[in-house]
């Protein structure tokens, strides 16, 4: 492999692949043949997200044994792929932040020095397509052409990312329309590093799921570019999602004094027709598509889906914060959906979907643990192996995923497509937490409620490389997905202080505490729009509440459990603040919180402090000694 750094090239260096090119953007003519030299494919396509070029790369997918199309009686227009069993989740110890300065990346990036990573990716990618097609895939994140709107252009091998990009983002002619010459872009290359052709020209057979052991992805926030090698699976290579979307759009939004965020938005409408939108972070597979799509049990409450995964937020002209899915589609985790947690979900994934590592049916349907309370008597693994219910793994695996298109949601949102985006009324933080975190409280003001923020710790799940039940600290649930320092991170939020009128209020939130006995003390999916209702009834100012250390909690009566089967002592037990408990989670926070040294804000520091402070009281001390 030759070493040459990734760098423009002379006039002569003409790549014979590019004679026909349906732009005049030079930036982007000239970065896509400085790719094609580099990468040495055999065709170079231009893709413009028609059915027909969906339709030949799937035919083409199937010849390759990459997707297995569903039987059409079942699951018209689907498809199931199955990865390597080494590339199925995100690869967050491979994830570089090639800021200049190393202080910029922050503690808890993976940062490298840029003109080193540089010359390391030129050496990988030199060769990587040979005996392979280049795509050119133009997107936009958020409607083309709105004011929140952002344009990429991401160059792969993989034609199961070309498919996943035209369900994820608006990709194709329309946005390679909006790149006028002159118009930037964030440039996104993509390989799966595997060449069919080696350096001397020798071919070898393809294999259904081709990537590399290597892995690399990398993003230079500076110039705003994205480097993913070695990897086809999800937030590796779709790479419009957390890589554009979260970590260099978190960078462009600290600059210009917006946010972008792993938040799901969605409109919640009470019974006398009053709309409410919210934005919630959670980590990743902690049922953010659920909260996203859920059907409220309360009467006469509905909801309706904006986004199950990012939100890019901005203060609009009217003081208010307004929010974009930047996103056209969801990639959301199959384990535990099912009819009983998600039937809007499962009605969405009714036909046209592209199914990744899940089982499949003896009469080619996909199945995965949750969608049936019985799992059927024979199936077939995601590893493709004959499965019982008597093997000892699951059928699908744990991150398991469904690609599929806004459009087919049934409670998807009309304002999904409103370029202007939807006034936040509230943000939730959740986390997956078997103790200490309350059904739901409320924050006393803005400051407090980053503090709720920056304080999220989470039991780990399968969406990334880990140990899967640990728990750790996620910002934010930004934690894998912040391009910058996250203590400046925590300070741009305490900034839209300065910059948003109307700012929203700010709630944590936790579905999954557990009592004594290992029991979910709270029923969640649809059952959650009783807390839905307890935030908007506060937002109209209607509903009452009782100061705790940890935030306002409902004051006794004022959530609706009637017709809930939790008994009193679990709906105690749910907002029950245990002070000792708290104070270690005190003392854990600070010594996480340490790591950002002199960079961490004041005013966390501050609501650390306060927090222990109205703690101390409350817990039981000694008696004292009997006088003598
Ligand atoms: C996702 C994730 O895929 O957060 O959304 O991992
Ligand atoms: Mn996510």
């Amino acid at each position: 492999m030759t070493t040459a750094p990734i760098r423009p090239t002379t006039a002569q260096d003409d790549a014979p692949q590019l004679s026909s090119t349906p732009t005049d953007h030079r930036g982007l003519l000239d970065w896509v043949r400085r790719t094609a030299l580099l990468t040495q494919p055999d065709e170079v396509v231009w893709c413009d997200g028609s059915q027909a070029e969906f339709d030949r790369l799937t035919a083409q997918m199937v010849a390759a044994g990459t997707l297995l199309p569903l039987n059409p009686d079942k699951r018209p227009g689907s498809f199931l792929a199955r990865t390597d069993p080494g590339d199925v989740a995100r690869v967050e110890s491979r994830t570089f932040i090639a800021s200049r300065r190393r202080e910029d990346a922050g503690p808890t990036n993976n940062w490298r020095e840029p003109e080193a990573l540089r010359e390391e990716l030129a050496g990988v990618f030199s060769g990587c397509m040979r005996g392979r097609t280049m795509y050119v895939v133009p997107f936009s994140m958020g409607p083309v052409g709105g004011p929140i709107s952002r344009l990429g252009v991401q160059i792969t091998d993989s034609p199961y990312v070309v498919v996943g990009m035209r369900t994820m983002t608006r990709m194709g002619e329309q946005a390679l329309a909006a790149l006028a010459p002159g118009t930037t872009f964030v440039p996104a290359l993509h390989s799966v590093g595997y060449p069919l052709v080696d350096a001397v020209g020798r071919r070898r057979e393809d294999v259904p799921w081709p990537c590399n052991d290597l892995k690399y992805v990398a993003h230079f926030p500076e110039s705003r570019e994205i480097f993913s090698f070695g990897s086809g699976y999800g937030g590796n290579a779709l790479l419009g999602k957390k890589c554009f979307a979260l970590r260099i759009a978190s960078v462009l939004a600290r600059e210009e004094g917006w946010l972008a965020e792993h938040m799901l938005v969605l409109k919640v409408t009470s019974p006398e027709g009053r709309a409410f939108h919210l934005a919630a972070a959670f980590p990743s597979a902690c049922g953010k598509t659920n909260l996203a799509m859920l059907r409220p049990t309360l009467p006469g409450w509905r909801v309706e889906t904006i986004g199950d995964d990012i939100a890019w937020m901005r203060p609009g002209p009217d003081g208010r914060l307004r929010a974009v899915n930047p996103e056209a589609g969801f990639f959301g985790v199959a384990p535990g959906t099912g009819w009983s947690t998600n039937p809007t979900a499962m009605r969405m994934l009714e036909r046209d979907v592209v199914f990744t590592n899940t089982a499949l049916t003896d009469d080619g349907d996909v199945w995965w643990e949750g969608m049936t309370e019985q799992p059927p008597a024979h199936l077939t693994d995601w590893r493709g192996r004959s499965w019982t219910p008597d093997s000892p793994t699951p059928a699908a695996h744990p991150n398991a995923r469904f690609t599929v298109s806004a459009a087919r949601c049934p409670s998807i949102a009309a304002e999904l497509e409103d370029p202007e985006g939807v006034p936040i009324d509230a943000v939730l933080f959740g986390g997956r937490r078997r103790s200490n975190v309350p059904l739901v409280a409320e924050a006393g003001d803005w400051s407090h409620g980053v503090f709720m923020g920056a304080s999220i710790s989470s039991e780990q799940t399968a969406a990334a490389e880990g140990t899967v039940g640990r728990l750790r600290h996620d910002p934010f649930a930004m934690l894998p997905f912040t391009g910058y320092d996250m203590a400046d991170y925590f300070a741009h939020w305490l900034s839209m202080r300065e910059r948003v009128e109307h700012l929203p209020r700010v709630y944590s939130v936790n579905w999954f505490r557990r009592g004594a006995d290992g029991r979910f003390l709270w029923p969640g999916f649809g059952e959650n729009s009783r807390v839905l209702e307890w935030i908007c009834r506060r937002l109209e100012g209607s509903a009452g509440a009782r100061h705790t250390p940890v935030g306002w909690v409902p004051a006794p009566g004022e959530l609706d459990v009637a017709g809930l089967e939790v008994s009193p002592a679990d709906l105690e037990e749910l907002f029950a603040v245990d002070p000792a408990a708290w104070l270690a989670e005190a003392d854990a926070l600070q010594e996480w919180f340490a790591r950002f040294g002199s960079r961490l804000p004041a005013d966390i520091e501050g609501h650390l402090e306060l927090l222990r402070w109205r703690l101390s009281p409350l817990v039981a001390r000694p008696a004292a000694p009997a006088p003598a």
